[in-house]
């Protein structure tokens, strides 16, 4: 952190006021639930995080409040306060203008891409309240706002002090307001996950969390001097590994660019990619550039050492792949994003720039490393081997019936047949599918009634994910095939349904057949997801019938809690529901099958994410992380409108 510059604020550009921020929300934070919830916490951080990328901060800290604030506070210079030419302080410009964020050092690297860099004044106008405190110029300087406007009148256009400091730092302290959101509990197993990963890609930072809503605080301290090479390793943290990581680094095309990669003994890809530290749900450029550079090296070193001969065809890109994991970050001066969340990194320069670079720094790297060398080809010779058995399943399974019912005979169909008017559940359980058959409106409603458990996709290999029964049922009932990875045999247009909804019980078990299905979907249906057709029910756990008037569904313990502080005792029977097979047909229609009345939530590609590799820990042998994530999300029923 030597790098100085010189700034003023008079670079900061005027756009609009908040207003219209208010007036649309959704417009800016992209949802209103929990998910729009925590992002307000990531725009905060990654103002900290740029000050960071900038070379000024090195710690961040964030605390969740019992209060339902959230306090983010970094070593940075300080938001400048002094006077800008519009005769406003910098600091209130920064609050209060749209996108102000972006205009104002000229610091390379910025996070905001993609969802984020909506800009703290976002964050501000949907906020209750949002108090701004920073030390610098020996000063503790503070600001107040109330809903994006604020309430102390500047002398002079100066901010008001409150007390000395030789130390430098913004601070951050704001109330998301319950008028917006629907939700002002932030979650906190998605804050820690993703300030952890902020960490891996920020090595030089160290990130301090605490969530004090509780009597003992949850402390953690993220700091991972090892950067994307830990990231990897944690990654594969419960997976047999073939080698340590390997490391690449360089620069092109004025684009710095960092590979790490490692195999495991599994079936299995997993290849993330990062713009300015922050993730691309859906991959773009970088990833292509990883890849097709991958692929070609690796082949040339096949044939090298005489693995391929003369006759032989290529390793494909995905044999090639077999076993991979990798984390390739870059930053890049003007990312721009596509795709439907965003996400995907747009710029053909970085293809380029990763391919040269990683191109380049591989071979050094294989030719002083025999050993992995031969470790890597031989993931992808044993992927090439069974590739043709997989190509036969997958023939067997595309050539299989298309309509009502499937090989199983258990899919009950439904009789429209325009996609748009149609759903699918995916009940677990032999007698809940039964009732859901009897419950449901025949004719645009379809159920599948799935056994029990299913495979969990990320320990299986590829062929027994093919062959398993139950995910062959659901592949033929969508329609749509699937792919493993990006844009192969998976065709959206084909989807049957607009609605797949996961109907699980409300229970551990439950949630871990959601998460199982989830997992599944994010591999290899990524785009049902995407494009929001992957919802999850949410029966009631309680059913309380009072003596007089209505009867109410309580769809957790808190709502049984305040149940019983408007009820007295005696003045009502209850009805626990212990899975959705204890519901007859009635209530089962009328909590999770009737658009009326049913409640049900629509996944989030961050979910899914969440569900599924970035936090393997979840699906491995540790279960209480898991059990807390899931816990956290059962609680989060919302109505579908
Ligand atoms: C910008 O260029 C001049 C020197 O200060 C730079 C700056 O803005 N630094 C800065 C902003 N450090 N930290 C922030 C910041 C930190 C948090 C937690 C939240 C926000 C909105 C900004």
């Amino acid at each position: 952190m030597t790098k100085k510059e010189t700034y003023d604020a008079a670079s900061i550009s005027v756009l609009e006021g908040l207003e219209a921020v208010r007036k649309r929300p959704g417009m800016y934070i992209g949802s209103l639930s929990r998910k729009g919830l925590n992002h307000l916490v990531f725009e905060i951080v990654d103002n900290a995080v740029d000050e960071h990328l900038a070379g000024y901060c090195s710690e961040v800290t964030v605390v969740l409040h019992r209060d339902g604030t959230c306090t983010v506070t970094d070593n940075g210079r300080g938001i400048p306060v002094d006077m800008h030419e519009k005769g406003v302080s910098a600091e209130r410009l920064v609050f209060t203008t749209l996108h102000a964020g972006g205009k104002f050092d000229n610091s390379v690297y910025k996070t905001s891409g993609g969802l984020h860099g909506v800009g703290s004044s976002v964050v501000n106008a949907l906020s209750a309240s949002l108090d701004v405190e920073i030390m610098r110029d020996g000063y503790v300087f503070y600001d107040h706002y109330e809903r994006g406007v604020p309430t102390i009148e500047l002398e002079e256009g100066l901010l008001p002090r409150r007390g000395r400091s030789t130390k430098t730092g913004t601070s951050i302290t704001f109330l998301p307001d319950p008028e917006i959101f629907e939700k002002t509990w932030f979650s906190a197993p998605e804050i820690k996950s993703r300030l952890h990963e902020t960490a891996y890609l920020n090595p030089e930072l160290t990130i301090h969390f605490s969530d004090q809503r509780q009597d003992t605080p949850d402390e953690e301290n993220y700091h991972e001097p090892e950067g994307i090479v830990g990231f990897v390793r944690d990654l594969d943290q419960n997976t047999p590994v073939l080698h340590e990581p390997v490391y690449l680094k360089g620069e092109a095309e004025g684009i710095q660019v960092e590979a790490a990669f490692q195999y495991v003994d599994e079936f299995r890809e997993n290849v993330l990619g990062f713009c300015n530290t922050i993730f691309n749900a859906e991959g773009g450029t970088h990833l292509t550039g990883f890849k097709t550079v991958l692929t070609s090296v690796m082949n040339n070193y096949a044939r090298e050492i005489g693995l391929l001969k003369e006759k032989d065809q290529n390793f494909t890109g995905a044999d090639i792949r077999n076993g991979i994991t990798a984390v390739i970050s870059i930053k890049h001066p003007e990312p721009r994003f596509e795709g439907q969340t965003k996400t995907k990194l747009d710029n053909q320069d970085a293809a380029k720039a990763v391919s040269k670079v990683v191109g380049e720094q591989l071979v050094l790297y294989f030719d002083r490393n025999l050993e992995t060398l031969k470790t890597v080809l031989s993931c992808a010779e044993k992927s090439a081997k069974i590739r043709k058995s997989q190509e036969k399943a997958k023939t067997n399974l595309l050539s299989k019936p298309k309509y009502s019912f499937d090989s199983n005979g258990k899919l009950a169909n439904c009789e429209k047949k325009d996609p748009a008017l149609c759903e699918i559940f995916i009940v677990e359980g032999d007698s809940a599918g039964g009732s859901a058959k009897t419950a449901r409106d025949r004719s645009y409603q379809a159920i599948l009634p799935i056994r029990g458990k299913i495979l969990n996709v990320e320990k299986a290999a590829m062929d027994k994910v093919l062959g398993n029964a139950e995910i062959k049922t659901m592949i033929n009932a969508f329609g749509c095939g699937f792919s493993e990875g990006y844009g192969n045999d998976f065709d959206i247009t084909k989807l049957r349904y607009d609605k797949i909804v996961i109907m699980a019980d409300a229970d551990v078990d439950g949630a871990h057949i959601s998460t199982l299905l989830l997992t599944l979907f994010y591999r290899f249906m990524p785009e049902l997801i995407y494009q929001g057709h992957v919802y999850i029910a949410m029966p009631p756990l309680y059913k309380a019938m009072p003596k007089k008037g209505a009867e109410e569904y309580l769809y957790d313990d808190k709502a049984l809690e305040r149940y019983r502080k408007k009820h007295k005792p005696g003045s009502f029977t209850l009805q626990r529901f212990k899975g959705l097979g204890e519901m007859d047909a009635q209530q089962l229609w009328e909590t999770t099958l009737n658009p009326e009345t049913r409640r049900m939530r629509k996944v989030e590609i961050e979910d899914a994410r969440l569900a599924s590799s970035v936090t393997q820990v979840l699906m491995g042998s540790e279960v209480p992380p898991r059990k807390a994530f899931i816990y956290e999300h059962a609680q989060d029923a919302e109505l579908d409108v």
